[in-house]
């Protein structure tokens, strides 16, 4: 039901601030890990509550990754048996197939637009405040998760928050714009032990007008 993206450039595109062997493990085992677990969940939930797979599956026929976002958002109709695989592994899937995306070469002509800077300055500050919280956040998220900018539609409001684990943000009804990975996995062949190092480079190879298109086609849908 769910299958590994293919990325939109070579594992070595991102070099030198992202090394290729660990877009090359990143992506072609740790996130067809988390595919697999959550495919092998599926197969489980098939065996448990045959009317909730038929409806993810019809989701998912469409969509997939609409089909993980639909899971994460209703983790309380998931068989309890199962549940914490398809928060940990339909959260893999979402978050790293967003990380793909809002990932690119470095380039110079690559900004957000000033109506959304505009926005998210209103409540995070100008792009360098926000890039020191995002850093700070990254950098204090302890143990292995995420750190994102998100836009809480509720509260008309961006943040810069961290999840746990796999939590994709989605599940707790947040949009995100971007968010950067700070498992070890996604930085301890290149950077070992520095962190800071590796969300540095982060912003180097942050493609922000993706963020944003990917971000608007959300909001607006
Ligand atoms: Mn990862």
């Amino acid at each position: 039901m769910f299958n590994l993206p293919q990325l939109e450039y070579d594992y070595d595109a991102l070099e030198p601030y992202i090394d290729a062997k660990t877009m090359e493990i990143h992506h072609s085992k740790h996130h067809q890990t988390y595919v697999n677990n959550l495919n092998a969940a599926m197969e489980s939930i098939k065996e448990l509550d045959i009317e909730f797979y038929k409806k993810i599956s019809k989701i998912a026929k469409k969509d997939e990754l609409a089909a993980a976002e639909y899971l994460v958002s209703h983790l309380e109709n998931v068989p309890e048996k199962v549940r914490t695989a398809v928060r940990n592994n339909a959260g893999g899937h979402l978050n790293h197939s967003l990380f793909w995306k809002v990932l690119k070469p470095a380039e110079d002509d690559n900004a957000l637009s000033a109506n959304l800077l505009k926005k998210i300055s209103a409540d995070q500050g100008d792009l360098v405040e926000i890039k020191e919280t995002f850093n700070a956040m990254a950098l204090a998220n302890f143990g292995s998760g995420w750190t994102w900018l998100v836009f809480d539609k509720k509260n008309d409001k961006f943040e810069i928050v961290n999840g746990p684990n796999q939590d994709s943000p989605l599940g707790a009804g947040l949009i995100p714009v971007f968010g950067i990975d700070v498992w070890e996995h996604a930085y301890y062949l290149k950077y070992q032990n520095r962190r800071a190092e590796y969300v540095d480079a982060f912003w180097e190879v942050l493609n922000f007008k993706q963020a944003e298109k990917l971000f608007d086609e959300r909001l607006n849908s």
